[in-house]
């Protein structure tokens, strides 16, 4: 029998998960998080903030000190979007936090737009989409603006659209490549069934599709599917279409990820 006046039971008595959750709050995680250099770490606060102004004030300051607009997308508004989607996976900040953090950082994607000297004439076009059925599309929304970043028309076609719309759209603009995404094991069928029409319409377009619900796999699983894990493939994608061609065998082999 444990005699407790004279026992230190003090370690018995920690709430573990308490003690954790004081050791580290959201903000000292996401510090952990941030890119050293100050410039670069003042425009991944503003993204965790969720604060669009100040993303803006954060790039005005790195544009001053001469860093091209176009390369900033990927230098300092992609990583500072990594900090949130890390801290989200690890159950340290909520849903919220990630859609204004999104929403903050596409802000800064078309702010580092209207920076760039020339316009350079659309290198091609690509239509977007989410699935029937489907309503999320941040990763749409992110596809969408790299795309855009890089030089591509976007026919965004937005979330939920019927399998139809996708045709229509590939009918009325000819575009190098679609792009589909599926969050749920629900709504991931309706890839198969915008490849089917595609095919039965003679349209040979690459059919990139990513989002939580599919996997290569899947997505290899029909014709014209290319698997793609990161937004920042769909840019890449497009450009190898244009450099090689709609050739689906090519683009799986460049962008295989087993
Ligand atoms: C945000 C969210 C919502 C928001 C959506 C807001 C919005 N505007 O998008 C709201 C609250 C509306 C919502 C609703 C629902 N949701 Co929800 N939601 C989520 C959550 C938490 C995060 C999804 C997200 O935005 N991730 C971040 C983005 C950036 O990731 P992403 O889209 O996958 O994109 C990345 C890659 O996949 C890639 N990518 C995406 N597309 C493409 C395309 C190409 C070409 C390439 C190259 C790359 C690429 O790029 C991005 C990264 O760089 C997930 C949980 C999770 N962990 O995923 C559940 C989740 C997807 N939801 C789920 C469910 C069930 C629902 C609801 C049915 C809930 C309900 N009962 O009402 C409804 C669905 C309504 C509907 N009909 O669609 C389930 C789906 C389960 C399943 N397997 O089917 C999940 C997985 C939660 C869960 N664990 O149960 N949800």
């Amino acid at each position: 029998m444990l005699d407790f006046k004279k026992e230190d039971i003090s370690d018995v008595l920690i709430r573990y998960n308490v003690a954790m959750e004081k050791t580290m709050t959201p903000d000292e995680a996401a510090e952990q998080l941030y890119p050293k250099d100050p410039l670069y770490k003042a425009v991944a606060v503003a993204i965790y903030d969720g604060e669009e102004d100040d993303v803006i004030e954060a790039l005005d300051a790195l544009l001053d000190a001469g860093n091209d607009p176009l390369k900033l997308i990927d230098d300092a508004l992609l990583p500072g979007m990594g900090v949130v989607s890390a801290l989200y996976d690890q159950g340290i900040i909520f849903l919220p936090n990630v859609m204004m953090s999104a929403d903050a950082m596409l802000e800064g994607i078309e702010y580092c737009k209207t920076k760039t000297a020339e316009v350079p004439e659309a290198k091609g076009t690509v239509v977007c989409h989410v699935a029937e059925g489907d309503v999320h599309d941040i990763g749409k929304n992110i596809v969408a603006a790299l795309l855009r970043a890089d030089g591509f028309d976007v026919v965004d076609l937005g979330r939920d659209v019927p399998t139809d719309e996708v045709i229509a759209a590939v009918a009325e603009h000819k575009p190098v490549m679609v792009t589909g995404t599926a969050l749920m094991t629900t709504t991931m069928y309706a890839f198969k069934e915008v490849n089917d029409k595609l095919t039965e319409k003679g349209f040979n377009v690459p059919f990139a599709c990513g989002g939580g619900a599919v996997n290569q796999e899947f997505v290899e699983s029909f014709s014209l599917g290319v698997y793609g894990e990161e937004a920042a493939e769909a840019p890449k994608f497009a450009n190898f279409i244009l450099k090689n061609g709609a050739d689906i065998g090519k683009l799986r082999d460049e962008f295989h990820f087993h």
